[in-house]
């Protein structure tokens, strides 16, 4: 099948979930066009089964706001003629899945049908689709899709809740290639970033403020004063100096290395010990279950979708949003003892393989195969 993905190229969650899933389907035989503004972070090979469209918008002084769903829409119009694309995939309904609607609309007058599935991906729902500037036209183009699917039980419930959805949506969990950690490396070379006798603590996030950055200082400060520990922070975002500015207020400069964006997080959680995750609203927590692929439990909160995949007292534990003496807590038991730390580790990596991209992919496939059937349908009539 040749496939169209539209998304995020940047480092959030559905960009990441979009560009794997890409690749993989390409391996699986299909092509596979992404069309976005720039070349997603994590795809490094493009090949005749992964192509890349570039979506331009000239800046031009009238415009007050640059019209990119305008460019976008025309892009994977001149994208699908060219190249004979069957179908549409569009991550984050904003404003994906409006350009996909008008590109469906334009290709029509053509002939042309183009089924569109669009996936869910959190915060084009819970923060910035339902708020009442968007929240029409959001309705408005989910229900258009051929095909919703959401990434999480806990995002289609908030999304029936929020807009006035008359389709069915699917729910298709987010994914790990469990073969890509399996070949883990021999030496996680752990004295780069802490001496031995200290525990290593990651908070991998876009440092937005429903990622409760504060929070993640407050937990680790605490974890600290009772046992020797370093903590990592990965990432870019608006949150970032604030939190800097925090760590130099609690003297903790020296034990907190804020390293930026990487392209390299399998080898920051190789030598990490426990991920912190103390998100306000979190649709699936896709950075908690690469933590865990990589035997890192988690300590989260039990907000949106993060339940479905931190199992509390098992792969980690679940507190309430804010509760960071809770978090610091439930971070000491599992940090105190090697047993324990152990026997968590090997449970985050077992629980993590549900997840596995091979189990994710043909519920995705199936879902394209019905999206088709239904363009011959509609072909025939
Ligand atoms: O804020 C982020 O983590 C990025 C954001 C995005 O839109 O890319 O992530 C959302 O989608 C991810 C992939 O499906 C989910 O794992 C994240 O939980 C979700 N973020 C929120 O709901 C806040």
């Amino acid at each position: 099948m040749k496939i169209a993905i539209v998304c995020y190229p940047t480092f959030g969650g559905s960009g990441v979930v979009a560009t794997e899933l890409g690749i993989a389907l390409a391996d699986r035989g299909h092509e596979v066009h992404f069309v976005t503004y720039r070349q997603p972070v994590r795809l490094d090979l493009l090949s005749h089964k992964v192509h890349f469209h570039e979506v331009h918008v000239p800046e031009y002084p009238l415009f007050h706001y640059q019209p990119y769903e305008l460019a976008l829409s025309s892009k994977l119009v001149d994208t699908v003629k060219l190249y004979g694309i069957d179908l549409l995939h569009v991550h984050y309904a904003i404003p994906h899945a409006y350009a996909g609607y008008m590109a469906k609309k334009m290709l029509e007058e053509e002939g042309i049908y183009l089924p569109m599935i669009t996936t869910l991906h959190g915060t084009d729902i819970t923060l910035v689709g339902k708020h009442p500037f968007y929240k029409t036209a959001v309705n408005f183009s989910i229900n258009q899709s051929d095909v919703v699917t959401s990434v999480s039980e806990n995002l289609k419930q908030r999304t029936l809740e929020f807009f006035d959805i008359r389709k069915e949506i699917e729910v298709v969990p987010n994914f790990i290639d469990k073969k890509k950690y399996s070949t883990s490396f021999t030496d996680c070379q752990r004295s780069i970033m802490a001496e031995d006798h200290e525990r290593i603590i990651t908070h991998v996030s876009n440092f937005r403020q429903v990622k409760h950055i504060p929070d993640v200082i407050h937990i680790f400060n605490k974890i600290q004063q009772r046992i020797p520990a370093k903590l990592v922070m990965v990432g870019e975002g608006p949150e970032k100096e604030n939190a800097e500015f925090l760590c130099e207020q609690l003297g903790l400069i020296d034990k907190v290395h804020f390293l930026g964006n990487s392209n390299e997080i399998d080898r920051i959680l190789c030598f990490s010990d426990l991920f912190l995750l103390p998100s306000k609203s979190e649709s699936f927590g896709l950075a908690a279950l690469e933590a865990m692929i990589n035997r890192v439990p988690v300590i989260s909160t039990n907000a949106g979708g993060i339940p479905e995949v931190n199992k509390h007292g098992i792969t980690g534990f679940l507190s309430e949003v804010g509760d960071v003496d809770d978090m610091a807590k439930n971070a000491l038991k599992i940090l105190q003892d090697d047993e324990i730390l152990e026997k968590f580790k090997e449970n985050a990596a077992i629980a993590a393989q549900e997840f596995d991209i091979l189990k994710v992919l043909p519920l995705y496939e199936e879902i394209y195969q019905k999206a088709y059937n239904s363009r011959l349908k509609s072909t025939y009539n």
